[in-house]
């Protein structure tokens, strides 16, 4: 099955993904069955903690709390690839990580040009409509891979996965395209909140093979839809409430494809700190062998004033998006290198 073959199919048979509501029973377990855009109820049940928080008070309704991200990311070329496709940016607003396809530097064009189209919605004003602004963002990202196509048809083809958290003041747009995916740890429950656009989850969505097979399947690497510049993106779209305490997990499928969700689960509730946690997990998919390049962003939403851990504040790119990729963007572009990245 062609990709073309394989996205018309998914058309026919209403591939297309919604909302669903809240799991009925999110947990480590099922986190992969759980594989739909998740969105938590606003005030549900006896959550009187987090009404106060809503409502920017804590329980005894006089200290106000103002939620900030505190952040840590990696990337890792992993001991197969000789170069970095995957690029990664995270700030005080936007977390992103792109996996780009398409071989021979095209991939790293792919990834990093779309992270650096984004990037800026970290320091602009999203407005009211957070999911809209992001939507465009990413909409403009596909325009530019389509320009840096038809000035170069040599990088035809190139593509790239992207999953992305525009947050502000308590709520997350989320963004997703592709493989790469983005999970929640809540109150002890750790689920995934995006859905693999591949052929696999496809397969495995309507009962043609069993979610334990995904890993090995031969076509498991196979996309049903990326950001490639040639049509118009169709990213899954949400938006979510955040809380204090949330912990999310944003990666490439070199750390899914080859770590389980239970693992995945165990470090992320065990390891406090995140930048111990992010090489915890890049150190787990190297022992595990490696195959792909490895990208982790882990975040936590913290109280500015009253956490005992200050938010991150840092803009951070990593990957091709930090690398040998920029350089030759800029060629591409005609214009002078940017600046040095700060990692
Ligand atoms: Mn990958």
């Amino acid at each position: 099955m062609t990709l073309r073959q394989a996205r018309d199919r998914e058309q026919e048979t209403g591939g297309h993904l919604g909302l669903p509501g809240e799991p009925a029973s999110p947990g480590p377990q099922s986190a992969a069955s759980q594989a739909r855009l998740y969105r938590p109820r606003l005030l549900s049940g006896s959550s009187a903690g987090r009404a106060a928080v809503e409502q920017g008070t804590d329980r005894s309704g006089t200290a106000q709390i103002t939620p900030a991200l505190r952040y840590a990311v990696r990337s890792d070329v992993g001991l197969l690839r000789e170069g970095n496709e995957d690029s990664a940016y995270a700030g005080p607003h936007l977390l992103a990580v792109a996996d780009g396809v398409g071989g021979h530097a095209a991939g790293e064009v792919a990834s990093a040009a779309t992270i650096k189209t984004i990037a800026p919605l970290d320091a602009e004003d999203p407005g009211p409509d957070l999911v809209g602004a992001l939507a465009g963002a990413v909409a403009t990202a596909n325009l530019r891979l389509q320009e840096l196509i038809n000035s170069d048809p040599a990088i035809d083809g190139m593509g790239t996965t992207l999953t992305a958290l525009l947050w502000s003041e308590g709520y997350g747009a989320l963004c997703h395209i592709g493989d790469s995916r983005a999970y929640l740890l809540r109150d002890g429950q750790f689920i995934q909140i995006t859905h693999d656009h591949t052929l696999v989850q496809s397969l495995v969505d309507k009962g043609m093979i069993a979610e334990g097979d995904m890993a090995t399947h031969p076509y498991r690497s196979l996309l049903l839809r990326a950001l490639d510049g040639g049509t118009i993106a169709k990213p899954d779209l949400a938006l979510l409430e955040t809380y204090p305490g949330d912990r999310y997990l944003l990666c490439s499928d070199g750390l899914s494809g080859v770590i389980s969700d239970q693992t995945l689960y165990q470090v992320l509730a065990s390891v406090r700190d995140l930048d111990e946690a992010t090489l915890r997990l890049v150190e787990l998919a190297i022992g595990s062998g490696g195959p792909d390049n490895i990208t982790c962003i882990v975040a936590d939403v913290v109280d500015a004033h009253g956490s005992q851990v200050p938010p991150t504040w840092q803009p951070v790119f990593v990957g091709a998006a930090a690398s040998g990729a920029q350089a030759d963007l800029s060629r591409r572009q005609g214009g002078v290198p940017p600046p040095a990245s700060r990692l």
